[in-house]
C-alpha cells in the first residue's frame, strides 16, 4: 500500500508534469493535445512511478513491464512523464519536439524511440498489440504485465473490441487496459454522439474484470485503483474505467470541446501557470 508521502510525492509529479506540458505548449508554434494530456495525466505518473515496473535502467530486460500508449496524439504527456522517470531529458524533448526528424514527434514513434513498445497515433491499434505482446509472454512463461492506454473516443473503434475478445478468450490476467474516459471526443461529447454508456457494463460483458475510479483526476484513487489490479497469473484481463476532466487543472480548457488540441498565447500560458498552482494548493489543503 502506498504511504501518505509517496502519494503526495506522485502529486508533485503530477503538477510538475502539467506544468512543464504548459511551458512546452506556450513555446511550440504548432497545437498540442492539451485537453486529453491533462486528463490521463494523473494515471501516467501513476503508472510509470508507482505501478508499472519500468525505467530507463530496465529497458533491455525482458522481465519489465511492457507499455503502449494507444490513444498515440498524447504523446507529449507520455514524453514528459518518461522524462521524470530518467528516460532522457526533458529540455532534450523542450528542443525539437514536432520537428522534423525529431525523436519526439506528435506521435510516438519507435523507430525515433526504441525504448517504445510502439509506434501509436492511428486510434484503435494499441490494445490488439497488447494483446499479441501479452499472449507471447503467456507463451513464453514471462511474469511481466501489458499495459495499454486508451482514450474513450477511440473505443468506438472495433477493433478495440475484437482486442476485448481475444483477451477474455486467451484468459489474459497479464494484459491491463486503462481507458482515460474524459467523456470528449474530438468535436463532440460522448453522450451527445454515440453514447458509449453503460460503458463499464460492455467491458464486463466481454469478459473482463472491471475496476471504476470515480475520480481519475485524484491521485488517491488512482491509486488505490492500480494497487487493486489482480496478480499477472489470473485468468482475466483487467480494464480500468478512469473517470476524468478534459483540460483537467485549466479554467479555460476543462470540457471545452475547443480544447481538444490547441495552442497558447503568452496570457493563456499566465493563466493556465495560475490555475495550476491554485489547483496543486487546493489539493494540498484537501479542498
Ligand atoms: C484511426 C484514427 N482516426 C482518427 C484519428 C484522429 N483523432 C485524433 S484524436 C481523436 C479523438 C480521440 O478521442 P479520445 O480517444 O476520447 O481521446 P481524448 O479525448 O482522450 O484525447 C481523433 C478522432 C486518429 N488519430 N486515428
Amino acid at each position: 500500500m502506498a504511504t501518505k508521502q509517496e502519494i503526495q510525492h506522485l502529486k508533485d509529479l503530477a503538477y510538475d508534469a502539467r506544468k512543464k506540458l504548459c511551458l512546452l505548449c506556450g513555446a511550440y508554434e504548432g497545437s498540442i493535445h492539451m485537453g486529453g494530456d491533462m486528463s490521463m495525466m494523473d494515471a501516467l505518473v501513476c503508472l510509470f512511478h508507482h505501478t508499472m515496473h519500468v525505467g530507463p535502467e530496465l529497458v533491455q530486460n525482458p522481465e519489465r513491464d511492457r507499455f503502449i500508449l494507444s490513444k498515440g496524439h498524447g504523446a507529449v504527456a507520455m514524453y514528459i512523464v518518461m522524462a521524470s522517470k530518467g528516460f532522457f531529458s526533458y529540455e532534450e524533448i523542450c528542443d525539437t519536439y514536432g520537428k522534423l526528424g525529431s525523436k519526439f514527434g506528435q506521435h510516438p514513434c519507435k523507430n525515433r524511440l526504441p525504448m517504445l513498445d510502439a509506434s501509436t497515433g492511428s486510434l484503435g491499434h494499441g490494445l490488439a498489440l497488447s494483446v499479441g505482446m501479452a499472449a507471447a509472454a503467456r507463451q513464453h512463461g514471462e511474469k511481466h504485465r501489458v499495459f495499454c492506454v486508451m482514450g474513450d473516443g477511440e473505443t468506438c473503434e472495433g477493433s478495440v473490441w475484437e482486442a476485448a475478445i481475444m483477451g477474455h478468450a486467451l484468459s489474459l490476467g497479464n494484459l491491463v487496459a486503462l481507458v482515460d474516459r474524459n467523456k470528449q471526443l474530438m468535436t463532440s461529447f460522448s453522450e451527445d454522439s454515440v453514447k458509449l454508456e453503460p460503458y463499464a457494463d460492455k467491458w464486463r460483458a466481454f469478459g473482463w474484470n472491471v475496476i471504476e475510479i470515480a475520480d481519475g483526476n485524484d491521485m488517491e484513487q488512482v491509486v488505490k485503483a492500480l494497487d487493486s489490479i489482480p496478480a499477472s497469473d489470473t485468468d482475466k484481463p483487467t480494464l480500468i474505467v478512469s473517470n476524468t476532466v478534459k483540460g483537467k487543472n485549466i479554467s479555460f480548457m476543462e470540457r471545452q470541446i475547443k480544447w481538444h488540441a490547441g495552442s497558447m498565447n503568452e496570457s493563456d500560458l499566465e493563466q493556465a501557470l495560475k490555475d495550476l498552482d491554485t489547483a496543486y494548493q487546493e489539493a494540498k489543503e484537501g479542498k
